[in-house]
């Protein structure tokens, strides 16, 4: 059974991730390809535990906890989630991952990334997604979506600067590791964005897309 493939898919908030994971595992599902969609911080049932905690909004976490808290999340994710799926050869789609944290507890929140560093070597030593879309969205059409969704009350409660270090955190991300990461221009309409995102996954994995 040839391993599965793991795709992670990163931006800012209301970038479009949910939407074009479900519509990529739809289209590969179609395509014959089993494959697992999930996200985080959650995804296994400590990590959705842990995911109530997080964001539920009832704590003012100190940074280092709350990076801690990420990477215990993730670790459980990955140990009983994402490798059992890639072991059974499903392709994995995900929903956010580690770069969320660089983006928003170091970027955004100033989280020292040496901490981060130190993080993931413990919580997962040699491990890293085959592919990262990062959708790319001004932090202002994330807001406009947001209230047009009629929830805006997360996005303004951490202000437009903090979307703006965020969006240039991705951003970096990306450009450091054009090997592993692909940027999308996330202000395109859903099916042409998906158009964008099933070209790379065929270039870059032969996904039969
Ligand atoms: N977090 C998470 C950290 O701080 N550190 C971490 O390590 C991790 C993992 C997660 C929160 O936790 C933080 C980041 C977040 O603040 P969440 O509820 O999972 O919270 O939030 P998001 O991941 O940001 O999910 P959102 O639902 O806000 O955004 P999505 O998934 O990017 O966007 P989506 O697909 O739900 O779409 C949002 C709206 O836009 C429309 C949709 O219809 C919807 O109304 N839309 C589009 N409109 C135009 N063009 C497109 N291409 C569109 N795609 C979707």
């Amino acid at each position: 059974m040839p391993r599965g493939v793991f795709i992670t898919l990163e931006g800012g908030e209301g970038a479009g991730k949910t939407t074009l994971a479900r519509r990529l595992a739809e289209a590969l599902a179609l395509a014959g390809q089993p494959v697992l969609r999930t996200r985080e911080p959650g995804g296994a049932p400590g990590a959705e535990a842990l995911r109530a905690l997080l964001l539920s909004g009832d704590v003012a976490w100190d940074p280092v906890a709350e990076a801690m808290l990420m990477f215990a999340a993730r670790r459980e994710h990955v140990a009983k989630t994402i490798e059992p799926a890639l072991a059974a050869g499903a392709w994995v789609i995900c929903d956010r991952f580690a770069d969320s944290t660089l983006a928003y507890q170091c970027h955004g929140h100033g989280l020292d990334p040496a901490v981060w560093h130190g993080l993931y070597d413990v919580a997962l030593p040699g491990f890293e997604p085959d592919l990262t879309l990062v959708l790319d969205l001004p932090a202002e059409a994330g807001m406009a979506r947001a209230v047009a969704r009629g929830a805006p009350d997360r996005f303004e409660r951490l202000g437009p600067e903090f979307h703006a270090r965020v969006r240039e955190a991705f951003r970096r991300i990306a450009e450091a590791d054009p090997r592993r990461c692909a940027l999308l221009d996330a202000l395109l309409p859903p099916e042409p964005l998906y158009a964008e995102a099933a070209k790379v996954l065929r270039s870059r994995l032969g996904a039969p897309l």
